[in-house]
């Protein structure tokens, strides 16, 4: 049983954990540096620990602070967040090795899914329909020019060490292959020290579409539906929403029921993501998530599940809460990252809020730790904070969306606000017609 757990991250996400521990009634610590000392999350701890200065490397990523910080407090559990070290195998295998409970899945199941040759081979062998590619590594310029060929033009060259979106090269023909194949080979080698490179059809106007899986590691596992998160600028999310606006009940139902199944085979533990290209009525599999995502609270919304209480649950060896047929999906919801950056440019912008208020009301949920007179230190990510809004339906949720937009002020520094209010008056958007290429394109096409 977990009796004291140690939040090891920042930000929007720790006072998401907290708030789940002191609902709980679990004690908690956080470990901050020294940039996010006046953290809203840290004010609210009931203890805290400095474990350094402010780059990452030197306090959120520093495995053995933390593991002292676990042991100064007593804590006996550590929730990872997301980013810094949610899907650092080695850190779940030291703090295994410290006795103390990585909150999130074993260090094998990470292991498997950081390589992305690996993950799609599991993925296979469990049933998960995957992107039509190259059998594992491609290792020569031969294999290389025969598998595009059986594959078909486009092709796009991947990184087994890469994943969300880096380390990636098209080859849109054969005079092509040898060149992308040879300079992802390198451009691994030197970004991650591994130079495996793996092939597959390049899907042109895909969605991005995710499936939420939870499973309690000794066989049993749901899915709690999907979340389209398509509406991304280079590779970070900008607006995501559930349901996607492309499934129905019986689509959604049935690859849920796939990735179920696969967690079950799998034994896995704690909250997963599964995440699928959808194109032409079909699911790809390209990457799956150890970790709890940013974008989770609009799982919860039409759920009404508490992920981070299910996280916790299972860690403690409780199991799930819930069963399949006990979950249901109600209504829509939409989340807008609300990032300290140019609307247009995504230029961060830290610096002191000289004021701010969020909405509220029905359906109305804020993420932030943001305060008046916070000021943003310029180290880490930019995001200070995600609007999400629940509706019956998708219309109902776009009006309230509006409504909330309204009402939010961020003063002070630049918020990609502005973009939201766009957003949420575009026909495509009220359509639901997009797909992970439209936010860039009408970025271009319609400049600040
Ligand atoms: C692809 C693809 C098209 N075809 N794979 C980018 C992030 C990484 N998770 C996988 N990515 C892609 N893989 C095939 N076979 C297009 C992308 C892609 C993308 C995927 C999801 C969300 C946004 C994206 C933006 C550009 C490219």
């Amino acid at each position: 049983m977990v009796s004291k757990i140690l939040i090891a991250n920042r930000g929007e996400i720790a006072l998401r954990v907290l708030r789940a521990c002191k609902e709980l009634g679990i004690p908690c610590v956080v470990v901050h540096s020294t940039a996010d000392a006046d953290a809203m999350h840290v004010r609210l701890a009931d203890e805290s620990v400095c474990i350094g200065p402010p780059p990452s490397r030197d306090s959120y990523l520093n495995i053995h602070q933390i593991v002292a910080a676990c042991e100064i407090t007593g804590a006996d559990a550590v929730h990872p967040g997301y980013g810094f070290l949610s899907e650092n195998a080695k850190f779940a295998d030291i703090l295994d090795a410290h006795d103390i409970t990585f909150i999130g899945p074993t260090a094998d199941h990470i292991r498997i899914m950081g390589d992305k040759i690996t993950a799609k081979t599991t993925a296979l062998e469990l049933g998960i329909p995957v992107v039509p590619g190259s059998d594992g590594e491609v290792k020569t310029a031969e294999d290389a020019i025969k598998t595009a060929a059986l594959i078909g033009y486009p092709v796009l060259i991947k990184a087994t060490a890469g994943g969300g979106g880096r380390g990636m090269k098209v080859a849109k023909t054969e005079a092509d292959v040898i060149e992308a194949w040879s300079t992802a080979r390198t451009e691994a080698a030197a970004a991650f020290g591994n130079d495996a490179v793996y092939m597959e059809k390049f899907l042109s106007k895909p969605r991005h579409i995710e499936i939420q899986v939870f499973g309690d590691g000794e066989g049993n596992a749901i899915h709690l539906g999907e979340r389209d998160c398509s509406l991304q600028r280079r590779h970070q999310k900008v607006w995501e929403e559930a349901n996607s606006p492309a499934l129905n009940v019986e689509q959604r139902m049935k690859i849920g029921q796939i990735c179920a199944d696969a967690m079950r085979k799998l034994k896995y533990r704690g909250a997963g993501t599964i995440e699928f290209l959808y194109e032409n009525s079909e699911f790809y599999f390209i990457e799956m998530n150890t970790r709890l995502q940013v974008e989770h609270p609009i799982t919860e919304a039409i759920t009404g599940i508490d992920l981070v209480h299910e996280q916790i649950r299972v860690a403690s060896g409780r199991g799930l809460s819930v069963t399949q047929e006990e979950v249901t999906f109600e209504g829509h919801a939409i989340e807008c990252r609300i990032n300290a950056e140019d609307p247009r440019t995504f230029v961060p912008s830290p610096g002191t809020i000289t004021h701010f208020h969020a909405p509220g009301g029905l359906g109305v949920r804020i993420d932030s730790g943001a305060y008046q007179g916070y000021k943003i230190p310029p180290y880490y990510d930019s995001l200070i904070g995600k609007l999400i809004v629940h509706g019956r339906t998708r219309v109902e949720c776009m009006m309230r969306l509006r409504r909330a937009l309204d009402e939010f002020v961020v003063d002070g520094i630049k918020t990609t606000l502005p973009l939201f209010q766009d957003l949420v008056s575009n026909q495509d958007i009220a359509n639901g017609d997009y797909d992970i290429h439209w936010l860039e394109h009408y970025l271009a096409h319609h400049p600040a």
